[in-house]
């Protein structure tokens, strides 16, 4: 890791006691309206360091966020960004998520994917993806922007490790060659009701493609993804959503389903 900045350094302790205190605060940009995209990956890196410090947590894999081009018209940017999955973010379908340690939580429908192998390089492509790839799981990622009203541009949202905060695997895991991973239709249902509805190709058109992306990513700084990784591929649909008493299912072609409960 680079050496951090004071600045840096302000960011990252702003920014890990506000998930510590699941309190939400002004965006980042506010303050430092100059900050780019290579501090904010560097602040990201930090949080979690810091993260992994005080909490003991480790990483257990990675995360594609502004994979559709509907979020990335609504940012006004025309890339996808990444984060990164601590083993304490995982949540069990059968466990309620307690709302008392979140802000204001949304959820969204995406695949994840296991990785039997390393992957690192910059000119990793989709099949390398799907060959390292052990299985293909239904997943729903919770975030919970740290910042005011979930508002925030691009280099905000990098340091806030991509608003990550929980994610879901569904029990059906399947190879990835057994099932057309371009085109996997989604429902996403809240209590009952047809909340979303998506299809796989919205994820960079194919999830594989994101992620063979973030591999490209991580290289210029020398990392890659790692054999025993989950790497979530992006969201599937607009995420929702969800306060005490809600129900959340999301439901694939094919790849079954994965829920949630919130108390
Ligand atoms: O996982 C995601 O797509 C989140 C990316 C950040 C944007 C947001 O919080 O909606
Ligand atoms: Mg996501």
């Amino acid at each position: 890791m680079t050496q951090l900045t004071t600045k840096e350094k302000g960011i990252i302790d702003y920014l890990f006691e506000a998930e510590k205190d699941a309190r939400e605060v002004v965006k980042v940009t506010d303050e430092f309206p100059d900050l780019t995209i290579e501090e904010a990956y560097e602040i990201q890196v930090g949080l979690l360091a810091r993260r992994s410090e005080e909490i003991g947590t480790r990483q257990v894999g990675v995360k594609l966020g502004l994979t559709s081009k509907a979020k990335q018209e609504m940012m006004g940017v025309n890339e996808a960004i990444y984060g990164y999955l601590h083993n304490d973010m995982l949540a069990l379908e059968w466990e309620p998520i307690q709302l008392s340690g979140l802000i204001h939580p949304k959820v969204e429908p995406e695949i994840a994917f296991l990785l039997a192998e390393d992957l690192q390089g910059e000119n990793i492509t989709v099949e390398d993806v799907l060959k390292a790839t052990k299985y293909v799981a239904p997943a729903l990622e919770v975030i919970d922007s740290r910042f005011k009203d979930f508002r925030f541009t691009l280099v905000d949202v990098v340091a806030d490790n991509c608003s990550s905060s929980k994610f879901i695997v569904g029990s059906k895991w399947v190879s990835p060659h057994a099932i057309d991973l371009a085109n996997i239709g989604m429902v996403m249902s809240k209590n009952g009701e047809v909340a979303q509805t998506g299809s796989s190709a919205a994820v960079l058109g194919h999830p594989a493609e994101a992620i063979a992306w973030a591999v490209k990513q991580l290289a210029l700084q020398g990392k890659g993804l790692k054999n025993g990784e989950i790497v979530l591929s992006g969201a599937m649909s607009e995420a929702i959503a969800f306060g005490p008493g809600d129900s959340v299912i999301a439901e694939f072609d094919g790849l079954g389903s994965v829920s949630m409960y919130c108390k």
